[in-house]
C-alpha cells in the first residue's frame, strides 16, 4: 500500500486556461467565455490590486500603518473569483483578500484605516455585500454557511431569476483547513445543500507552517469526505479562477449546493510585515513561483492579441493615480474618537452601552482636564 502522505501536495489535476507564457488552453469541464475587453478589465483589476498592496506595504514601512498582510502573488485568485460574483452575492474575505475588497467596490482607504488602527468599525458590510476582513482563522467559513442557509430560508435560491438568486463565498487559506470551523462549515453546507462556495487560496504556508504539515492529501480531496464537489484550479490563472468560480456560484444559486475550490498559488511576500520568511523557506522556492506571475501572463496574452502599448500605459497611469490617492488619503485618515466604539456594538444602542460610553467620556475628559 502506498503512503498517502506522498500525495499531500501532489500534482493532482488542476484547471488551467492561460499558461504562464500567456497562451490560452482548454479544460474539459471549464471555459472562460469573456471577450477581449473583459480580459482587459481583469488585467486592470490585477494591476490595481497589486498597486494597492505594494503601496500599503510601503506605507507600513514608513510607519503609517501598524501592519500589512501582503497579497503579492495571489491577485489572480482574488480578482478571478471576486469578478465572478453578482451584486446580490455576499463575500466573506480574510485579512489578505484586498483584491476581493477592491473588486466588490469598497473604498480601499477603509482597508488602510483598519490596518492603521484608526477604524472603529471598518465599513458597513451591506454597502457592497462584502464582510469585514476576518482575522479569526476559518471563522468566516461558518459565517458564509449561515448566510447561505438564510438565503435558502428566504427563498433567494433556485427561483430561476438571475437578478434574485444569490450565493455566498468564503475565502480561506490552506491553514484554515486545519481549523474545526472549516470542517464544521463543510459538513453543514453539504448536509443543508447551502448555496456557498468555499474558495481556498492554497498559498503553501500558514505563517511558517508548510502545507505538508497541514494535510496528508490535497485540500481539494476534503470535499469528497463531506459530500460536495471539489475543484482544483491554477490560482495564478485569472481566467481559470473566474471560470471555476462562476460555475460553482451558479450551482449554488440554482440550489444545487456548495463547492470547495482549491486555488493553488503562492504567497510571494512575508505572512505580514512583521514576518521574516527567510527563516523558514528557501529563496529558490519563491523564484520558481515568480515565473508563474499572475499578471505577466495576462499581459503577454493581451499584447499577443494586439492590445496597444498606449492602453497598457493608461492602466499604469491609473495605478499611479491610485498610489498617489492612497498615500495622501492614508496620511489624512482622522484620529478616531474612541467614544464612537460604543456606537458600533449594537444596531440599536442599549441603555447599558450608553452608560458605559458616558462613563468612558467622563473618565477621558477628566484626563484631558488634568493635562491642561
Ligand atoms: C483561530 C486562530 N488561530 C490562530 C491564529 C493566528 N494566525 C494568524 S494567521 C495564521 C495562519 C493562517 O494561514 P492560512 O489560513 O494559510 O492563511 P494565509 O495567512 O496564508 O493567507 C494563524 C495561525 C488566528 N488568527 N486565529
Amino acid at each position: 500500500m502506498s503512503d498517502p502522505s506522498v500525495h499531500a501536495v501532489a500534482d493532482s489535476p488542476l484547471v488551467q486556461l492561460l499558461t504562464p507564457e500567456g497562451v490560452r488552453t482548454t479544460s474539459p469541464e471549464h471555459a472562460y467565455d469573456g471577450s477581449l475587453a473583459d480580459i482587459q478589465d481583469l488585467f486592470r483589476d490585477l494591476v490595481m490590486t497589486r498597486r494597492l498592496d505594494t503601496e500599503a506595504f510601503a506605507l507600513q514601512r514608513h510607519g503609517e500603518l501598524g501592519l500589512w498582510p501582503p497579497a503579492l502573488g495571489q491577485e489572480a485568485a482574488q480578482v478571478g473569483s471576486a469578478r465572478a460574483l453578482r451584486p446580490q452575492d455576499f463575500a466573506f474575505p480574510t485579512y489578505r483578500d484586498h483584491g476581493v475588497v477592491l473588486c466588490r467596490g469598497e473604498d480601499p482607504v477603509h482597508l488602510l484605516s483598519i490596518f492603521r488602527g484608526s477604524s472603529l468599525g471598518g465599513w458597513d458590510p451591506a454597502d457592497h455585500n462584502v464582510a469585514l476582513p476576518n482575522i479569526i482563522i476559518g471563522a468566516q467559513t461558518l459565517h458564509a454557511t449561515g448566510y447561505a442557509m438564510a438565503l435558502t430560508i428566504e427563498g433567494l435560491v433556485g427561483t430561476g431569476d438571475p437578478e434574485r438568486d444569490a450565493a455566498s463565498i468564503a475565502y480561506l487559506g490552506d491553514g484554515a483547513t486545519s481549523q474545526g470551523d472549516f470542517n464544521e462549515a463543510l459538513d453543514w453546507a453539504a448536509v443543508h445543500q447551502a448555496p456557498v462556495v468555499f474558495f481556498c487560496q492554497n498559498n503553501h504556508y500558514a505563517i511558517s507552517v508548510p502545507l505538508e504539515r497541514q494535510t496528508r492529501v490535497p485540500i481539494v480531496q476534503r470535499a469528497d469526505g463531506f459530500g460536495l464537489p471539489g475543484v482544483r484550479v491554477d490560482g495564478n490563472d485569472v481566467l481559470a479562477c473566474h471560470a471555476v468560480t462562476t460555475a460553482a456560484l451558479q450551482r449554488a444559486r440554482d440550489g444545487q449546493g456548495p463547492t470547495l475550490i482549491e486555488a493553488v498559488t503562492y504567497r510571494m511576500g512575508p505572512h505580514t510585515t512583521s514576518d521574516d520568511p527567510t527563516r523558514y523557506r528557501e529563496a529558490a522556492e519563491a523564484d520558481g513561483w515568480r515565473a508563474k506571475d499572475p499578471i505577466e501572463r495576462v499581459r503577454l496574452y493581451l499584447a499577443a492579441e494586439g492590445v496597444s502599448q498606449d492602453w497598457f500605459d493608461g492602466v499604469q497611469a491609473e495605478a499611479d493615480a491610485l498610489g498617489v490617492h492612497l498615500r495622501e488619503a492614508c496620511q489624512n485618515i482622522p484620529e478616531p474618537d474612541l467614544a464612537a466604539l460604543f456606537d458600533h456594538v449594537h444596531v440599536d444602542t442599549t441603555p447599558e452601552t450608553e452608560q458605559q460610553k458616558a462613563e468612558y467620556v467622563a473618565w477621558r475628559d477628566s484626563l484631558e482636564g488634568s493635562v491642561a
